[in-house]
């Protein structure tokens, strides 16, 4: 049976990522190219992403449901283009999922513990939810298994531990005061440093980039002291917030429902938290339903769910600290020193490149969701056609 599959998904392989994929190949290019930009690597990187995606070995993932809300999964099956179906047969090779997995009990652990076997120091393990660690981890056990030896087995012969979710990350939700379970982080229970995207939930495209950041390049991407990659966790939502200009204005929404929350004001007095929250929501939004599709664009406060200390800790209606006043980078600088060589200038200049880039993307989303309108209005077209020519209408 499991010669069988394997054979299976070697002759899948062997196909034309263009069909693997569902999109054609200017998409796929297109693809690769938004996820190069999300990275923050030049085109270059791009052609290699593409060589790595239709020509390297699928790795092997191993998916582990802990503490959590299912969130996490939930917001990849929402990640469109390519669909996580698309992803779970070409990208990766998810050999454990436990939400995902057609084959459960006893069944299902003995194809993760031969997953992990044949795939020994190669497989990627992403855990999701937090891991309780009162009365020796009693509170989430699965197949028999603690959170924490499972946590501890699957993480000795794995080449890579991403913690995904805010759960992972430190604890996340189930971590808050009082705690009753001492739900904590894959990294306090390893002991040593991992791979966190935080976020409830996180943005499924900075875990999709993270994968093929390791699948072309052989390693993982840079990292904060926290664990979360630069690329998307090194700058403030304030820094990069639609409402920012009405911030330094102060005009503020009071309350929800008010002239200025109509108006599309500052959220900063209902308790917005992107003054002191690290993630990129505001430019690579979510869904890819096109500009808005954030908290704060859909009118709702960030609780700073990406933000260890700020999100499920403060209240949610309560002032954020206001960790950077300054104008963001891509305002023009008001007195502007001359002849001094790379200036704060050229500087913003820069960032309004890498801005329209990121804006490109989010373009790149919705024109695709355009053509896959067309795409699904022809093949309904088509559908009719064929009813009628079988006389069933
Ligand atoms: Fe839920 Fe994930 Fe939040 Fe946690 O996301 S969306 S509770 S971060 O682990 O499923
Ligand atoms: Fe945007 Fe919030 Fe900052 Fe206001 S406080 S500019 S809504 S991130
Ligand atoms: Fe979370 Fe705030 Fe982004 S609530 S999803 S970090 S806007």
């Amino acid at each position: 049976m499991h010669h069988e599959l394997k054979e299976l998904a070697e002759a899948w392989q062997a196909r034309p990522v263009e069909e693997r994929l569902g999109m054609s190949r200017r998409g796929f290019m297109q693809f690769c190219a938004t996820l190069a930009t999300t990275l923050g690597l030049p085109a270059t990187a791009a052609a290699q992403m593409q060589t790595a995606i239709e020509q390297k070995r699928r790795p092997s993932v191993i998916w582990l449901h802990f503490q959590e809300c299912t969130g996490c999964t939930e917001s990849m099956l929402r990640a469109e283009h390519p669909t996580i179906e698309k992803l779970i047969l070409d990208i990766i090779s998810l050999d454990y999922h436990e939400t995902l997995c057609a084959a459960a009990g006893h069944q299902v652990e003995a194809a993760r513990r031969q997953a992990m076997a044949d795939n020994k120091g190669k497989y990627i393990l992403v855990i999701e939810g937090a891991i309780p660690t009162k009365e020796d981890g009693i509170y989430c056990k699965v197949g028999g298994q603690t959170a924490i030896e499972m946590t501890r087995e699957c993480a000795a012969d794995a080449a890579a531990v991403i913690a995904i979710g805010s759960c992972a990350s430190w604890g996340g939700m189930p971590s808050t005061g009082p705690n009753p379970t001492g739900a904590t982080g894959v990294a306090e229970v390893l002991g040593k440093p991992v791979v966190t995207i935080p976020g409830c939930p996180p943005n499924p495209y900075n875990f999709l980039a993270t994968v093929v950041h390791f699948l072309s390049f052989g390693s993982l991407p840079e990292v904060d002291h926290l664990g979360r990659p630069k690329f998307a966790y090194s700058r403030l939502i304030h820094e990069n917030c639609e409402r920012r200009a009405h911030f330094d204005a102060g005009r503020f929404a009071m309350e929800f429902g008010d002239e200025g929350h109509r108006k599309g004001y500052c959220l900063y007095k209902l308790g917005c938290k992107g003054p002191e929250t690290y993630a990129n929501c505001p430019t690579i939004m979510f869904g890819d339903a096109g500009a808005g599709t954030w908290p704060v664009g859909c009118g709702h406060p960030c609780i700073g769910c990406t933000e260890q200390g700020v999100g499920f800790q403060k209240p949610i209606h309560m002032l954020a600290k206001v960790k950077n006043v300054e104008p963001p980078a891509s305002y023009p600088s008001v007195g502007e020193p001359q002849g001094k060589g790379a200036s704060l200038g050229s500087a913003a200049v820069l960032t309004a490149v890498a801005a329209a880039a990121a804006g490109a993307g989010a373009m790149f989303a919705k024109n695709l969701g355009k053509s896959h309108a067309e795409q699904q209005a022809a093949k309904d077209k088509d559908g009719k056609q064929d009813n009628k020519a079988a006389g069933r209408e």
